[in-house]
């Protein structure tokens, strides 16, 4: 059975949650302000590159799932599915990426730095402030 919207909503807001960890580690070592560790990215990236799947493969911002609890999903996410899809699937693309990357410091930074336009690019048209 499909979980309940609200459910949904929590489900995909906590999968925002731990991918906001991964990201700030990743970001963090990128900018030098922890050191660089080959196994530590490479952790994060694996699992930045699976929780990025959750929100759309789970049917988390499906039918109901635009009011009821709180949340800070933009209107157009539903209005406009097809190109919420697309905004978001640039993020996942990023993050697909990003395994291959996160094994040396100089190709982690280029993914970070790409991987991060790809986030504030969905926020800034379908997360409402
Ligand atoms: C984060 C976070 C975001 C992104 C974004 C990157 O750490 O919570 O939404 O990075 O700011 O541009």
């Amino acid at each position: 059975a499909q979980a309940k919207p609200e459910s949904q909503i929590e489900y995909r807001k906590s999968a925002m949650t731990v991918t906001a960890r991964s990201f700030g580690v990743l970001g963090a070592m990128a900018k030098g302000d922890i050191p660089f560790n080959k196994e530590v990215a490479t952790r994060h990236a694996n699992l930045l590159a699976n929780l990025s799947d959750l929100p759309l493969s789970a049917g988390a911002f499906g039918p109901g799932t635009d009011k009821g609890a709180p949340t800070k999903a933009d209107p157009k996410v539903f209005s406009e599915p097809e190109k919420f899809k697309a905004a978001y699937e640039k993020f996942t693309a990023a993050t697909h990426g990003l395994p291959a990357a996160a094994g040396d410091l100089a190709t982690l930074k280029v993914a970070v730095a790409d991987l991060g336009k790809t986030c504030k690019g969905c926020h800034d048209d379908y997360r409402m402030k």
